[in-house]
């Protein structure tokens, strides 16, 4: 696209093959037409000051661009453009945006209409976006509606059966784009690692962190999570002075200018040293860690990784004796959960957790559904592992008050439990290792695995100089 448009995405001729695959994929597996929204971005405040724009996942992932107030059409493996034309007027503010016409060359449409040609798609498949505004029009236009994404019905159902089935399995560009997110995610930790000795604040590193993104023209795939109160599983929140004794969890990940994830954890301590029950505990996280990602292979039950999880987590714990009893009839207890509460991970792509705007549809293979069983029931993946699927590591450990306040109060609990021991780990409020995985053939592929996990690698990187 010539250099005259302020827009900075352009696909290229290898860009443009992936997208042809991936509607010709869509056209074998649903007959219907698809009109897949972009979105446009919400405003704060008043109308023109808006956040900035993220298109639709499912959108992005066949148009390449991320288009704002635009719809596609897919149809037998083609692709029709429909958008306004960017008002002359508005080349003061914005620069000169390229035509219409110009957008449909870009992204390979065979043709290109205003948006007064919605009813010609009123037989369409869709699936509703986030913003409620695009989810009227979606709604006006095909005499259709829907209280969320995750109850839809007929040809709409159709639909995000074939877009699951499609986004499931990674093809080699995406896989590409996401070792990219991975790559800067992976430079971000270090420079929040290095730059915690001259921190005051969990905001200075988290600054120090996203300052990388920023400067590869990236953003974060999510609210980053930079916080020494680990135990708050998702602290949005960055204000804390830095302590000596504290642990810094940091839970940041980049977006790739096309919209694909990294989602990495490291846990560090402040001083740079650990204390001797931080580290024991840190020790057990990355032995859950590392035995979750040895498992990895197709055809294995993720559920069953997460499980691992479970167990390593528990046996550690009874070595340590703050747990009594065998590991594996404690996590058929579910008492793991005490300090493991959450799912071992998830899908990974164009959104950080893949398609959960599809509620389970992506995460839970056919026929199942969440259980209720203690420690199972936030597993956001059930799904035999394939070949191309990226899935996140993270498993963590943390003393919840309200958890553990809770269990307490159970007798059932008196035999498995030695509160007075655990007392003594008081200093270790939240541990989380995470790292990114790409099940090929051969087995599993850390595509953040640049960045050190083990306890003494990472206080010896925040004892030397920068690099890169
Ligand atoms: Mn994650």
């Amino acid at each position: 696209m010539a250099e005259r448009f302020s827009s900075m995405y352009s696909v290229d001729s290898a860009l443009a093959k992936v997208l042809q695959q991936r509607r010709q994929k869509l056209g074998a597996l649903i007959e219907s037409p698809v009109l897949l929204w972009s979105g446009r971005a919400p405003s704060k405040n008043f109308l023109a000051n808006q956040y900035s724009f993220r298109a639709s996942s499912h959108f992005l992932y066949f148009a390449g661009l991320p288009i704002q107030g635009a719809a596609i059409c897919l149809h037998q493996g083609q692709v029709t453009l429909l958008m306004e034309d960017v008002p002359d007027s508005d080349a003061l503010w914005h620069g000169v945006s390229p035509t219409r016409q110009q957008i449909a060359e870009q992204i390979g449409a065979i043709a290109h209409y205003p948006l007064s040609h919605f009813p010609d798609y009123r037989a369409a498949a869709t699936i509703p976006v986030q913003d409620l505004w695009t989810r009227s029009q979606q709604s006006q236009v095909l005499g259709r509606s829907w209280q969320d994404a995750t109850d839809l019905q007929g040809i709409d159902r159709d639909l995000a059966e074939a877009l699951v089935q499609l986004r499931l399995v990674q093809d080699e560009s995406a896989i590409a784009a996401i070792q990219e997110a991975a790559t800067v995610t992976v430079r971000a930790h270090l420079a929040g690692i290095h730059q915690t000795h001259s921190a005051h604040t969990e905001a200075q590193v988290r600054a120090a962190m996203e300052s990388v993104l920023l400067a590869e023209n990236m953003t974060t795939a999510y609210t980053s999570i930079v916080t020494v109160q680990g135990e708050v599983l998702h602290n949005l929140y960055s204000h804390r002075k830095l302590q000596p004794g504290d642990l810094l969890l940091a839970d940041v990940g980049a977006e790739h200018p096309l919209g694909w994830a990294a989602d990495v954890t490291r846990t560090w301590p402040v001083s740079g040293q650990w204390s001797a029950t931080q580290r024991a505990i840190y020790d057990v996280v990355l032995a859950a860690h590392d035995a979750c990602i040895a498992a990895i292979a197709p055809g294995v039950e993720y559920a069953a990784v997460h499980l691992t999880a479970a167990r390593v987590i528990a046996a550690g714990l009874v070595d340590l004796g703050i747990l009594k009893g065998d590991p594996t009839t404690l996590v058929e207890r579910g008492v793991h959960a005490l300090f493991f509460p959450h799912g071992v991970g998830h899908l990974l792509g164009l959104d950080v957790h893949d398609m959960e705007d599809l509620g389970d549809l992506a995460g839970y293979a056919p026929g199942r559904t969440r259980s209720d069983r203690c420690g199972m029931q936030y597993l956001r993946l059930h799904r035999p592992l394939q070949v191309g699927m990226v899935v996140t590591i993270e498993p963590g450990f943390y003393q919840v008050p309200a958890i553990l306040g809770a269990a307490r109060q159970q007798a059932a609990l008196e035999d498995c439990v030695n509160w007075e021991r655990l007392a003594t780990f008081e200093d270790v409020r939240g541990i989380r290792i995470e790292d990114d995985v790409w099940v090929t053939p051969k087995g599993p592929q850390v595509l953040t695995a640049a960045l050190p996990t083990q306890a003494d690698e990472i206080v010896q990187l925040m004892h030397s100089s920068p690099v890169g």
